[in-house]
């Protein structure tokens, strides 16, 4: 009989305990990194002060989970008959224990999934209370917020539970929740923009299955929300949501407190809701163009009319990586395949010919290169998902699967409250003072 992937987790558990044990104990003291002025002023860029080892993110290559590139991953994860992209499920798989599952293992993590879909009736009882113009992440976070209750970590915690055991509960609560987003996902589609039709989930479906099949598009959207989910799941601590993620986790806060969290930050415009932007941004385009596609030039003067109007170009540009985002690539390539004829891939893909000359032009962005929202949203119009708020709701689903499996290892490995020091503006200056002329003492 095959390991459950629970009980593959908890043999990697007990590998890497050791590990960070030894890390403490011997070496806790060894200085890895410096903090300058400018970082703490700004958003502490680069300060290499959180561990992971979901993913890394290299900033010339990408992103890396558990140590193999996305191309990598979407080649040895398994995949469904006659389907392009791998089933979700066996990225957690892979996620959760540095191992590409069989087709096996990812069937029982399907099953289990599969058993946890039913969402609680009082959930659909939130949702439909939400006036209709409010923003589908709001109504999303809420959701997840309201199932707080369900948590298991927090009754076991309350009867008393030992540190060395918080994951387990976790893991639990962590997969009851991933199983029913694509649900509460789907039905908050069709409650803002198909006057409530809904479709029952099927629980003969993957994830990403299941998802197209309530949405009611058919293929390749299933293959269009495996890649979606995937690309999405993680991109190291650093980032506004992961972060959230883990800083709420950290207080013990269950994981619908903090997948609710990290969803309030991955919704705003500078991340996750810059997929959204992206579409408004050249569906404007569009209508000035009167749906004529636009010559270089003209792309070239929105461009800088909308930089020269203070604001940023959705889609472009990112807080660590300096060269094109390996997600938007892989986006890209599907679009070519399936959609090369599509006026908004059109649109997209000229603002990739024209957006990053001007970008280094304008001399203010470090990197000048498409990120992963640049390109999403074009997939999801071409499919009938035209209701650009919804795409983050979208990135949001992939996200938690990441940072699911970060809080159940930040748990095993008993990370503490996380809780940096700040400092005053007044001690700011005084401490330059003493670094540029010491003798000012
Ligand atoms: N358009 C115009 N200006 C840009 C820019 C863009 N796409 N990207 C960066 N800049 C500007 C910044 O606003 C900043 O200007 P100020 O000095 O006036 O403040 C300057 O260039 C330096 O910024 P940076 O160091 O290159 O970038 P940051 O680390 O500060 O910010 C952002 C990274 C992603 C927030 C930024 O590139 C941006 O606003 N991009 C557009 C929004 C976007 O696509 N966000 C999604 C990013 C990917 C993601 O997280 N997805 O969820």
């Amino acid at each position: 009989m095959k390991k459950t992937l629970k009980q593959s987790l908890y043999k990697e558990i007990l590998k890497h305990r050791p590990r960070t044990q030894k890390l403490l104990k011997e070496y806790g003291d060894v200085v890895i990194d410096k903090v300058t002025v400018s970082q703490v002023i700004g958003g502490m860029r680069g300060l290499k002060s959180l561990i992971t080892d979901i993913s890394y993110l290299d900033p010339e290559e990408g992103i890396r989970y558990r140590g193999y590139t996305l191309n990598e991953v979407i080649e040895n994860l398994p995949k469904p008959k006659d389907s392009e992209m791998p089933y979700v499920e066996g990225l957690f798989y892979l996620l959760l224990t540095g191992r590409f599952p069989n087709e096996q293992e990812v069937g029982q993590v399907i099953d289990e999934f599969s058993k946890r879909r039913i969402v609680p009736r009082y959930v659909y009882e939130v949702i439909d209370s939400f006036p209709s113009n409010s923003h589908p992440m709001a109504i999303f976070s809420t959701a997840i917020l309201s199932m707080n209750r369900e948590s298991l970590f927090n009754r076991q915690y309350r009867a008393g539970l030992s540190k060395m055991d918080y994951w387990e509960p976790t893991y639990e609560d962590a997969l009851n929740l991933l199983a029913k987003l694509p649900e509460i996902a789907a039905y908050i589609y069709n409650k803002l923009y198909r006057k409530g039709d809904r479709i029952h989930s099927n629980p003969n479906l993957d994830m990403g299955g299941n998802f197209a099949h309530m949405m009611n598009i058919g293929k390749p959207y299933d293959d269009v929300s495996r890649l979606h989910f995937i690309i999405h799941s993680d991109h190291e601590s650093g980032n506004v949501s992961a972060h959230t993620g883990h800083l709420v986790a950290s207080s013990l806060s269950d994981i619908y407190l903090s997948i609710s969290a990290m969803i309030n930050g991955l919704a705003g415009p500078l991340h996750g809701l810059a997929n959204q932007e992206v579409l408004r941004w050249l569906q404007e385009v569009m209508n000035k163009m009167d749906n004529k596609m636009p010559s270089r030039d003209e792309m070239s003067q929105f461009v800088w009319d909308t930089l020269n109007s203070g604001q940023v170009i959705p889609g472009f540009g990112h807080a660590v990586l300096r060269k094109t985002d390996p997600r938007y690539m892989l986006q890209r390539e599907f679009s070519l395949k399936h959609l090369p004829e599509d006026p908004i891939f059109k649109y997209a893909d000229m603002l990739f010919k024209v957006v990053p000359d001007i970008l280094m032009k304008h001399g203010k962005a470090k990197n000048p290169w498409p990120n992963v929202d640049a390109q999403s949203g074009v997939i999801q119009w071409h499919y009938g998902v035209t209701e650009y708020d919804f795409y983050t709701v979208l990135f949001g689903i992939g996200r938690a699967i990441g940072i699911c499996a970060n809080v159940i290892w930040d748990r095993a490995l008993a990370y503490p409250l996380e809780r940096p020091k700040s400092v005053t503006t007044s001690m700011l200056e005084e401490m330059v003072k003493l670094a540029v002329n010491p003798e000012t003492v």
